[in-house]
């Protein structure tokens, strides 16, 4: 009994729950310790009468086939301008707000791409989409290849300029989301996103959102936008964004990492 009221009176002292974690933290439920930050801290600044449910990610360890992490991100549709603003991402679960700290400026900064609200946005949700072990590898291998044969870099350049050139319909040097549809189909693959939901249109948009908002106009993407776009993931792998988006298992962040990520 003495052992119980012990254990109710700590329960008592400790009755502040989070309203969901912002990093994760030895204690998930209890009283905030040291510079750990709550949502509650962050709802102060969120607009909650206008704020709305944008997207759910969750990433999943295929190893212990655990979901490793969860987030939730809010913002403000503006009808008008048809886009979302002041956009956060909170509830993070898990092991994914290693995300929340992580920077993109480094990497946009190697791939020579500015990333402005809305595509920086949109990259959140792509990183979501593509974030794999795989395609770790994938990158890392494609840059030594090109770097040790700058033929097989210009042929590759050259393929993908070409499958650009045969999308784009008005020939105006830019793709429009439906011209992209079909450049993306046919260069999608050839970097490394060869499974079977690669080509899906909601994957291919995310993409298309990414490269589209780099520059203006915005609903339209360049042959450079889609080159930004790839430097930037090979940049972000390269830095340990991967390991950043969480793990289950390994003593060492990432080691074991074997994730599948999805986006709502
Ligand atoms: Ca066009
Ligand atoms: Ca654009």
């Amino acid at each position: 009994m003495l052992v119980l009221a012990a254990a109710d009176a700590a329960f008592a002292a400790d009755a502040f729950i989070p309203y969901d974690c912002y990093t994760e933290s030895v204690r998930l439920y209890g009283a905030p310790k040291g510079n750990k930050i709550t949502d509650k801290e962050l709802i102060a600044g969120l607009d909650i009468n206008n704020s709305k449910l944008s997207a759910i990610a969750a990433c999943t360890d295929m190893n212990t086939r655990l979901i490793s992490g969860v987030t939730t991100t809010w913002g403000v549709w503006d009808g008008v301008a048809n886009q979302w603003s002041d956009v956060k991402a909170m509830n993070t679960i898990g092991n994914m707000s290693g995300l929340q700290e992580y920077d993109d400026s480094d990497a946009a900064s190697t791939a020579g791409v500015s990333l402005n609200e809305a595509a920086n946005w949109a990259l959140q949700a792509y990183w979501y989409q593509e974030a794999s072990p795989d395609q770790k590898i994938f990158y890392a291998t494609r840059k030594d290849n090109y770097e040790a044969d700058s033929d097989l870099a210009e042929a590759a350049t050259k393929t993908r300029q070409n499958a650009f050139a045969a999308a784009d319909t008005d020939n105006d040097e830019l793709l429009t989301f439906d011209e992209a549809m079909k450049f993306y189909e046919v260069v999608r693959p050839l970097d490394g996103k060869d499974g079977a939901t690669d080509v899906k249109i909601e994957k291919i948009e995310r993409a298309f959102k990414v490269a589209a908002n780099f520059n203006e106009p915005y609903d339209k993407m360049s042959f450079a936008d889609y080159e930004g776009l790839e430097k930037l993931m090979e940049a972000a792998y390269a830095e340990g964004k991967l390991e950043k988006t969480g793990h289950a298992r390994g003593d060492n962040p990432g080691e074991d990492l074997s994730h599948h990520c999805t986006t709502i």
